[in-house]
């Protein structure tokens, strides 16, 4: 960085998102864009080459050795490309995680399409998308759930890979890593947020992960595949369960008499142990971040119950009252009510505990705070379209019927906590814990 560019504060030290090395802002490189300048030691033969500048034009662009003006960083460890909100913005890594089929990407794209707007109308911060063309992959899921010109074009999102695009390659070292790409969406506090004097301060910059599930089973990552080393940075795990793959909600499911009669409840569809999921991302967790076997993860675990248009027929309450969670006070801003969360988290605890507690077990063995919130992505079953060349059931959606219900509330109170935990100003302000009946979360709390 130039001395012209300190006129911009800049965080003391940046951290990368693809390969989480942290350095202070003069060590990042630059991207050549001189049309010669192609092949890079460690971003591979088809990416410009990355480097330290000593030239800057008036406004402060490095001159590559070309002398041609350059605009994006990128990171001295792995040299995937850092964008430039990174240094002025504290990152917010939060991870995504559950077994194949689990339907995180369905999450992902859905609780993008739908945050947005309740950030910037009821809380008053905007939500951006940060890295247009790093966040293709998520724009492109929700322009084919939610931007069709043809309802009977029936659509679905394809299986996220365990290798190829979706990932970074570097050479680092001797070593060929393979590196997650992170989504970048930046939240920051508008005209009108009471924060906006200390936008500098409290604004963060999201960072967000689509692995495959396959990245979560027991042995698939190794020190050459650090593709879900995120989850030691994050600051809240965003765990998605499918009750679709437990056997005892399978068969609860189907002898309902109001039953769903979702084809991923039909008997020889592919299931995982999410219990095992859990723990062993749990140990990667521990081993990563130096904890003791006895210690307790100290961030938020939030497991998201997903497809609850499958199994909320096995519940004797309704839980309409969660569309209150959000409720807006008289000075026209919004505030998440942590007490109607906690409430909904202990009826979806039970329900656990009846028909798949050992997930309950794993989520509470591994952190002092574990919330369950219930949503679906899509609002309704799929349709079974053919059969793929696998031999798996084509499911699609009619896109037209594609109705989310809850999504935001996982981000809304992972960024609620984030705020809290680092004692700052939360950009999302909550009911006071206090106000808070007493469940077991709480009172584990604050035994701890
Ligand atoms: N009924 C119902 N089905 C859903 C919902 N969300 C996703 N699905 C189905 O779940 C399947 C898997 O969803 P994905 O989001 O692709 O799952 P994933 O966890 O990303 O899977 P991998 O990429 O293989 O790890 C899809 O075939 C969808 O049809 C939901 O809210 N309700
Ligand atoms: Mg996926
Ligand atoms: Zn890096």
């Amino acid at each position: 960085m130039t001395e012209s560019e300190r006129t911009i504060p800049l965080l003391p030290l940046v951290t990368c998102p693809t390969c989480w090395h942290r350095c202070a802002p003069e060590e990042i490189l630059w991207v050549a864009t001189h049309s010669s300048l192609i092949g890079d030691s460690r971003a591979g033969a088809a990416e410009y080459r990355r480097f330290l500048p000593t030239l800057f034009t008036v406004d402060a662009r490095a001159l590559d050795e070309k002398g041609e003006p350059c605009h994006e960083l990128a990171c001295p460890r792995c040299h995937a490309i850092v964008n430039r909100g990174l240094l002025e913005m504290e990152p917010l890594f939060l991870s995504i995680l559950g077994a194949p089929s689990s339907g995180k990407s369905f999450y992902l794209a859905t609780m993008i399409h739908t945050v947005g707007s309740m950030l910037s109308q009821q809380f008053r911060l905007r939500f951006e998308n940060a890295a247009p063309r790093g966040n293709q992959t998520i724009t492109e899921y929700v322009k084919t759930l939610f931007d069709y010109d043809d309802r009977n074009q029936l659509v679905k999102l394809e299986k996220t890979d365990v290798a190829g695009n979706g990932y970074f390659q570097s050479r680092v070292g001797e070593q060929d890593l393979l590196l997650p790409r992170p989504y970048l969406y930046s939240v920051q506090p508008d005209d009108a947020h009471p924060l906006h004097a200390r936008c500098r301060e409290v604004s963060r910059m999201v960072c967000l992960y689509d692995n495959a599930g396959e990245h979560f089973l027991p042995g698939a990552v190794t020190a050459l595949t650090p593709v879900i080393d995120h989850m030691a940075r994050s600051e809240a795990l965003l765990f998605i369960y499918d009750p679709t793959q437990e056997s005892a909600f399978r068969r609860a499911c189907r002898s309902c008499h109001q039953g769903s009669l979702d084809p991923q409840l039909e008997p020889g569809t592919n299931t995982y142990p999410q219990a095992d999921v859990l723990s062993e991302a749990a140990a990667r967790v521990k081993q990563l971040t130096g904890m003791s076997a006895t210690e307790k993860f100290d961030r938020p675990l939030i497991v998201i119950v997903q497809k609850f248009d499958v199994w909320r027929y096995l519940l004797d309450k309704s839980l309409n009252l969660l569309d209150e969670a959000v409720s807006m006070e008289d000075n026209g801003t919004a505030t998440l009510r942590l007490e109607i969360l906690q409430q909904v988290s202990d009826v979806i605890e039970d329900l656990l505990n009846r028909y798949g507690s050992s997930i309950v077990t794993a989520a509470r063995g591994f952190a002092r705070e574990v919330i369950f919130i219930p949503v679906t992505a899509t609002g309704r079953s799929p349709i079974i379209a053919g059969t793929d060349a696998n031999g798996r059931l084509d499911l699609r959606f009619d896109p037209s019927q594609i109705a989310p219900r809850w999504v935001e509330l996982p981000f809304l109170y992972a960024l609620h906590r984030a705020g809290a935990r680092a004692g700052k100003a939360s950009l999302i302000p909550a009911t006071r814990l206090s106000m808070v009946a007493p469940s077991e979360v709480l009172r584990r709390e604050r035994k701890d």
